[in-house]
């Protein structure tokens, strides 16, 4: 019978102190699993911590930049101790920066790629070892539009999560043979804290032409929430996608799929 149940199952949801990461590790906590997720702050990780109680999820909060191997190396071991070793790892934790390209120092390109492509491939390479001792295990990159499409001031993200996607085909072609799913979820435009200076109303009251943009763009003619990632979460990180690997699901309410909303005839 086809089981969506992650009783007995360790997640590791990276940087879900809320926004998309909180609602994936949500949805994992209600399919079963224990929770530990990492931020960078202590006062981000002491307000997450609130929130996960308040929804009855007792999550394990750590601090810990993705970026950084020997954090992640010391996470890894409290988790391990704490929790038992991690059977799902989400690669959630990112970061964008929105500058035109001409005007973006090779420094700040380099700090984006190393939290949203460099920290992705550390977490894995910590994880897998353990995976491949325990006989298994689901790893869930979160991609995005840009790893397909290409949009102005946002260079470094694009060419991150672009390589995100490949690394997770990588991963799936290089430890499938341990038991290991490494598949990727391509979120659309999703209300978030990342996302709320793209929606900021005008100062008229009127929508803000990104907010304009997007809905025009998609064929649900809204943004999605970050509850719209939560069964395609539980999908990827439970034997019910045991057969599933190196893929990317899109949960983008048809962005991709869609030109865009044609003007009015006039
Ligand atoms: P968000 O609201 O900005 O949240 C990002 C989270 O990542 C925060 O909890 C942040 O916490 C953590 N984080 C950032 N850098 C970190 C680091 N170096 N180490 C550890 N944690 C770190 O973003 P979101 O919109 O929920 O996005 C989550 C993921 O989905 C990102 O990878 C994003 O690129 C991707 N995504 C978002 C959208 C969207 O429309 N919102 C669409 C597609 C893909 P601290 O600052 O406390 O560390
Ligand atoms: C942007 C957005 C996007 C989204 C997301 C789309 O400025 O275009 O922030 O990058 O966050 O990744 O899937």
């Amino acid at each position: 019978m086809v089981s969506f149940d992650l009783t007995g199952k360790t997640a590791l949801v990276t940087g879900a102190a809320y926004g998309i990461g909180f609602a994936i590790a949500k949805a994992l906590a209600d399919a079963g699993a224990k929770i530990a997720f990492n931020c960078r702050s202590e006062k981000n990780k002491d307000a997450a911590l609130t929130a996960y109680a308040a929804v009855g999820i007792d999550a394990h909060g750590y601090l810990a930049d993705v970026s950084d191997e020997e954090q992640v190396g010391s996470l890894m071991a409290r988790i391990e101790a704490e929790l038992g070793g991690v059977d799902i790892l989400v690669n959630n934790a990112g970061v964008i920066k929105r500058v035109p390209m001409l005007e973006m120092p090779a420094a700040d390109f380099r700090q984006v790629v190393d939290i949203d492509l460099t920290g992705p491939f550390i977490c894995a390479k910590a994880v897998i070892p353990g995976m491949i001792r325990r006989g298994g295990g689901k790893i869930i990159n979160i991609c995005s539009m840009t790893s397909e499409l290409g949009r102005e001031t946002v260079s470094a993200y694009a060419a991150a999560k672009g390589g995100l996607k490949m690394l997770t085909r990588n991963i799936a072609a290089e430890y499938g043979k341990y038991n290991i799913q490494c598949n990727g979820i391509g979120p659309g435009y999703i209300t978030t804290p990342q996302t709320a200076p793209l929606r900021e109303p005008l100062p008229d009251g009127t929508r803000h032409p990104f907010d304009e943009f997007i809905r025009a763009r998609t064929p649900a003619q809204r943004w999605g929430e970050p509850e719209d990632l939560a069964g395609p979460a539980v999908f990827l990180a439970s034997s019910a996608s045991d057969f599933v690997n190196g893929h990317i699901l899109y949960v983008d309410g048809g962005l991709l799929s869609y030109i865009g909303r044609q003007p009015e005839e006039k």
